[in-house]
């Protein structure tokens, strides 16, 4: 059977286990000083999709990150990719740099998790599997199943209403509008590439599924639970914070034009 311009061959007539190992699949790891971290998270991202590529986003580590990506690279040839940008822009620049890059290396389905463990590799398969069906998949804290670990009630309190005023703000039906635990397949990513996305920092979570649920792309909600990570610190700062508060509300004009 060809579709895409590829040959699938059928064994046991199972669809989704041929197509598994046939479409490409890119998981993108944005990286700021997360050295620990993502000595642990090559092997175990490899180890739940082992036919899949790795894109490391480093922003310049001032830990070295990026240098060590390169090293862990030459034992995964072909396999794990390193993208330096020069300087810390935010997550939303890194991913949006990401999303080029992964088009590039010929990506069917794209997935976006931090590097620090708390988006836990045990759902790679699944949301991989999802992708087979759905045009994107959410990874949610904050449907049934979901939820967060050990964040002290600022913490919680921060994300539980910044959720609520983007969500009100926007109409949307998803309750974790500001998760990053994502996948897309390649059409919504070349979509994506076309809204105008401009966030620096966590908002852009908000905009890229705000612009594709507009779009009327078919999607699936997976509850995961939100774990601490397990080494080095956060980057969430005030800066970030403001930046979605303020970016929201001209995102829901800006909407209107993309709704279909
Ligand atoms: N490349 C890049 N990665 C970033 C940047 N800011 C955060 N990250 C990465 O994005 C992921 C989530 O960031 P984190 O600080 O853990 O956010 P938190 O989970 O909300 O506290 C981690 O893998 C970070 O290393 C950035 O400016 N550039
Ligand atoms: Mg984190």
């Amino acid at each position: 059977m060809k579709v895409n311009n590829r040959i699938y061959i059928f064994v046991d007539g199972d669809l989704s286990i041929r197509l598994d190992t046939f479409m490409k699949t890119t998981v993108l790891l944005p990286t700021y000083n997360e050295s620990e971290n993502l000595k642990e998270m090559i092997p175990t991202v490899f180890s739940f999709l082992p036919h899949c590529q790795i894109l490391v986003i480093d922003d310049n580590s001032p830990d070295g990150t990026g240098k060590l990506a390169d090293e862990i690279s030459l034992k995964y040839p072909n396999q794990l990719h390193v993208l330096h940008r020069q300087k810390k822009e935010g997550l939303g620049k890194a991913y949006l740099a990401g999303f080029q890059e992964a088009l590039k290396l010929d990506s069917d389905h794209i997935i976006q998790m931090d590097t620090d463990f708390s988006h836990p590799p045990t759902l790679l398969r699944e949301i991989d599997k999802a992708l087979q069906k759905y045009d994107f998949v959410l990874g949610s804290r904050y449907i049934p199943g979901g939820g967060t670990e050990n964040w002290e009630w600022h913490r919680r309190l921060l994300s539980r209403a910044g959720n609520l005023y983007a969500r009100l703000l926007l109409g949307s039906p998803i309750r974790d509008l500001t998760g990053g635990f994502k996948g897309f397949n390649r059409k919504v990513i070349e979509y994506l590439l076309l809204c105008p996305l401009d966030s620096s920092g966590y908002s852009f979570q908000i905009e890229t599924t705000s612009y594709a649920i507009a779009a009327g792309y078919s999607y699936l909600e997976i509850p995961f639970i939100f774990a601490e990570r397990r080494s080095g610190s956060s980057k969430m700062s005030k800066k970030i914070i403001l930046e979605a508060l303020k970016k929201t509300f001209p995102l829901r004009k800006k909407l209107k034009a993309f709704r279909k």
